[in-house]
């Protein structure tokens, strides 16, 4: 009967939306080389990206953590995710972002899922307008500020090839690189 097949089609609708493989990828640790590389720009907006951009937020919501620049996940092109949201459901993704800094100065601890476990106080501006690409190519910009703000900075940071720790004295990230090295897990 057509209720019958109704109730098949919510089901069929169900299981293909709920097909779709959840991929946790490995975040590279400091003081990996890797995290050095110069993140090239994305011009393929294809499906490639779109489940890269995916497997980066369930890796990013499985570690915890508030963002993650592809760089973390050895794919060296300018992508990243965050999400600041205390229900974990406002992903937001960004590509080729490029920023304009303004506002005061204000020094906020910082943590990054390349150094696990280490958190150190780091300068930033407080206010940073964002200008890049969504997931389809279309061109978007936008003021953040408060966290959002510092997040951003922190992942773009990343595709640069630069991370958090560069930030403070040598001494103290020599410290940090020696720490982690020796937590290593093989
Ligand atoms: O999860 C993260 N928390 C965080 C806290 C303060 C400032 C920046 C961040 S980003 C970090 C995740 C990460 O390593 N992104 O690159
Ligand atoms: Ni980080």
């Amino acid at each position: 009967t057509q209720y019958k097949n109704f109730i098949l089609k919510i089901i069929i609708c169900g299981t293909k939306f709920s097909l779709r493989q959840m991929s946790v990828l490995e975040i590279l640790k400091f003081p990996d080389p890797r995290l050095r590389t110069i993140a090239k720009p994305v011009d393929d907006f294809g499906k490639n990206l779109k489940t890269l951009s995916q497997d980066m937020l369930d890796t990013m919501y499985q570690a915890p953590g508030i963002g993650l620049a592809a760089t973390q996940v050895n794919v060296h092109i300018q992508l990243i995710v965050v999400d600041i949201s205390q229900t974990k459901d406002e992903p937001v993704i960004l590509v080729n972002p490029e920023l304009e800094l303004s506002g005061e100065i204000l020094e906020a601890e910082e943590g990054c899922l390349s150094l696990p476990g280490i958190y150190e106080k780091v300068s930033r501006r407080t206010i940073a307008k964002v200008f890049g690409q969504d997931i389809e190519g279309n061109d978007i910009n936008f003021t953040s500020e408060g966290l959002l703000a510092v997040c951003i900075q922190h992942e773009v940071d990343h595709l640069r090839g630069k991370v958090f720790v560069d930030y403070i004295s040598n001494l103290k990230r020599s410290r940090i690189k020696r720490k982690l090295v020796k937590n290593r897990v093989a």
